[in-house]
């Protein structure tokens, strides 16, 4: 931060917008109170936000009613997936008391570059792959490591297995293979041959999800095929105005699988990736790297050229496969 002294001008423009700031807080409190002193508000309970509407957000109880909910003024930003507390008012209308702590919390950079929060408490990233489009292991990583940074639980999902022929299906078995040996979960399914469905919504069941990997690996089938009809013709209808036009909706809902996995979904959400810039972050994105780290010789070992470097020993011990560490270089050449 500069010590320059703030001429007396941008100090009032400061102020001004201070007060700006809290007039509109006021002003948010006031609706929420006048609502409050109509009466007819139920007493408070606990909800999920499943979607978010600029200063409306939408709630769902437990019985999966859902209410358009104000914010009272002390209630932090509110994200689909964050736990509430939550007053129910006349005409599927309520108010939020209180926000639960996060367990988890996915975010991505805006447009200005500036890092929001797009989802909370998510308990599984879904990184789909596919025999084609072909996969790439430094993407694979890339998610793999954000998840990790994020401590949210990969899991590696292979659709299209109905594409498996015996010219790939040996590659693909060790590719998965690498992933469990890491200690990461996997899973096979095909959206379009519907195998594997009712065994992926078991595994993902009472959690929440979401879905990541590049385009066309069948990410939207996935979820046509999860969702009940009425509610897949939503996400329908918000994907495929990604990044275009100004209908265009990046916000993240929650949809219900029939399984009552919870499904969070948007535009934005698929494209969730890396945003690191320490090369010593990354290495703890790496899962296996982490037992190691901090035995190199050099506190600052970038695990390339140096002498005695732990990830490198491990490497020739078995422990760390050479085509993750390679990655790992791969995404600090990139920073
Ligand atoms: N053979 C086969 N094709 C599939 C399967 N799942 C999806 N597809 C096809 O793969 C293509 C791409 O699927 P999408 O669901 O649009 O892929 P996506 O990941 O949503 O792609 P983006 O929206 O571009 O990120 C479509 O033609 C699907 O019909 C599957 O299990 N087997
Ligand atoms: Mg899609
Ligand atoms: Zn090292």
């Amino acid at each position: 931060m500069s010590k320059r002294r703030l001429t007396r001008q941008q100090q009032w423009r400061i102020d001004k917008v201070q007060q700006e700031r809290i007039a509109r807080a006021q002003k948010k409190d006031k609706t929420a109170d006048t609502l409050l002193e109509s009466g007819e508000f139920g007493s408070e309970q606990d909800g999920t936000i499943v979607a978010h509407y600029g200063t409306q957000v939408e709630v769902e109880d437990a019985s999966y009613q859902r209410y358009r909910c104000l914010l009272r003024a002390n209630v932090p930003q509110l994200v689909t997936g964050d736990r509430v507390v939550w007053r129910p008012g006349p005409n599927n209308i309520g108010i939020i008391e209180a926000q639960y702590p996060r367990r988890s919390s996915l975010s991505r950079p805006d447009m200005r570059g500036k890092i929001k929060t797009v989802a909370a408490n998510v308990d599984y990233i879904i990184i789909v792959i596919a025999p084609l489009p072909a996969p790439s292991s430094i993407l694979i990583d890339r998610y793999l490591v954000a998840a990790e940074l994020a401590d949210i639980e990969p899991i590696v999902l292979l659709n299209k297995i109905d594409l498996l022929d015996d010219n790939n299906r040996d590659d693909f078995e060790r590719l998965i293979e690498s992933y469990q040996q890491i200690g990461y979960k996997t899973f096979t399914c095909s959206a379009t041959h519907a195998i594997g469905l009712t065994e992926f919504d078991a595994l993902v069941h009472e959690h929440s999800f979401v879905f990541v990997g590049q385009s066309g690996v069948g990410k939207s089938s996935l979820v046509n095929a999860l969702l009940p009809d009425d509610s897949a013709q939503e996400t329908r209808e918000v994907s495929e105005s990604s990044g275009l036009g100004v209908h265009t909706t990046t916000t993240a809902k929650l949809f219900h699988t029939m399984n009552n996995g919870k499904l969070i979904d948007s535009p934005g959400i698929r494209e969730f990736s890396l945003h690191v810039t320490e090369a010593q972050q990354l290495a703890r994105g790496f899962r296996e790297f982490q037992a190691h780290l901090g035995h190199c010789r050099f506190n600052d070992c970038k695990h390339d050229k140096e002498p005695k470097c732990a990830i490198k020993t491990a490497v020739e011990e078995g422990k760390i496969s050479l085509q993750r560490l390679q990655s790992y270089r791969k995404l600090v050449a990139a920073l």
